[in-house]
């Protein structure tokens, strides 16, 4: 087991990401539901972010998605977070939004739409330079719908070709994260549709190319803690886009349908001695708040991935390690159980406290007036970038 002292450092030195898309409205392709004072523009977003990181003294970076979040000085955007005590985290590319991409980006047969994707691709990195990120993460909607619509391996050659001349223009301490999900947009093939696909790209690309681990987007089922511990053997795991699914890709809060497998995840990460900054695991958010407020779901969502890391910290790792060494089956599940059943809310109160943060950031927040400052100020908010 962790101690107390070395537990309460590893907590405090944890930071999860918040997407600044999550502060904007979304919805699903059926509605959009507007909520009073969402940001205007990308610096009230990274307001809305540093209230988040204020209250909980844990998410110090966000995440931008490009063009959702364009800009004219990038410069200006970077200092404006870092006056508000956040830093700009990943940079997230978005080559699906244009007409020209019905058939993809990066894998399109043209190498025109290949060209204008991979131009969009470096224009993210000189994002990076101005902004100071060291992340740029990649999800491409590339895929065929209808067996014979195009070569499943050029599509791959065409992918590879494209990230090739991306990483090289990455800078000494910039990374390249790339993200895999089973399906959607695409239902008949998707390029990058699970871990191994991302893993082998990341591979032949070099050190600087990690795969990221979106939650929602694996089969039903998958043990994903089993993809983790596997990337993390091979350094290969750059992160997370944390988010809880019921069916499909859902993007609700973290730790909202199962936090048992949030749990076990971060028990992975743990026992990896992963969780430090310098071991380069970004734990971030890729949620939508669609019918919920969005600053306190970002609160919870944040608070609920701190909660399990501070059970998996929990776990009684040496009794746990000699149950395994004997083959004492139950013994070592129950180990495992007890540490997710105890209680830490009250701990990570005491260590909000001890941080001179308001132990119950929810209820701070609520009695802030942050939300009714922000419906009377911004009117007119904006869409986070799909659903429109
Ligand atoms: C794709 C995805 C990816 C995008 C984000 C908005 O489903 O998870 O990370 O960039 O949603
Ligand atoms: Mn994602
Ligand atoms: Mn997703």
């Amino acid at each position: 087991m962790t101690d107390k002292a070395t537990a309460a450092a590893a907590i405090r030195r944890m930071g999860v990401e918040t997407a600044s898309w999550a502060y904007a409205n979304s919805g699903t392709r059926f509605k959009v539901f507007p909520q009073p004072g969402v940001p205007r523009d990308p610096y009230e977003k990274i307001d809305d972010a540093a209230v988040v990181n204020r209250l909980t003294g844990a998410a110090p970076t966000v995440a931008l998605h490009i063009p959702w979040d364009k800009v004219d000085d990038y410069d200006r955007l970077a200092k404006h977070a870092e006056g508000q005590g956040v830093r700009i985290g990943a940079i997230n590319a978005n080559v699906f939004q244009d007409d020209d991409y019905k058939l993809g980006s990066v894998c399109h047969p043209d190498p025109g739409v290949r060209r204008k994707a991979t131009d969009h691709l470096l224009e993210c990195i000189d994002i990076m330079d101005a902004t100071g990120s060291d992340t740029l993460k990649l999800w491409f909607a590339d895929g065929t719908n209808y067996p014979g619509q195009d070569s499943i391996r050029a599509r791959q050659d065409r992918l590879a070709e494209c990230l090739r001349e991306t990483y090289d223009r990455l800078g000494e301490r910039q990374r390249l994260l790339l993200e895999y999900k089973l399906f959607e947009p695409s239902f008949y093939t998707t390029d990058v549709p699970d871990w191994g696909t991302s893993y082998v790209h990341c591979l032949e690309l070099g050190p600087k190319a990690q795969v990221v681990i979106d939650t929602g987007h694996h089969a039903p089922g998958t043990n994903i803690e089993f993809i983790v511990a596997f990337l993390l053997r091979t350094g290969k795991l750059g992160g997370f886009d944390f988010n809880s699914r019921f069916y499909a890709d859902d993007d609700l809060m973290v730790g909202a349908a199962d936090p048992f497998q949030l749990f076990r995840i971060m028990h992975e990460i743990v026992s990896a001695d992963a969780l430090a900054p310098e071991a380069g695991i970004a734990f971030m958010l890729d949620q939508c708040h669609n019918i919920e407020p969005k600053i306190p779901a970002i609160i919870r969502s944040v608070l609920n991935v701190q909660e399990m890391t501070a059970k998996a910290l929990n776990i009684d790792s040496g009794a746990l390690a000699d149950a395994q060494q004997s083959g004492d089956v139950l013994k070592a599940n129950e180990i495992f159980m007890d540490a997710f059943y105890t209680d830490v809310r009250p701990w990570l109160a005491e260590l909000r406290e001890e941080q001179g943060l308001d132990p119950d950031p929810i209820a701070a927040y609520h009695r802030s007036g942050y939300a009714e400052k922000i419906a009377a100020d911004r009117v007119g908010g904006q869409q986070a970038g799909w659903g429109a």
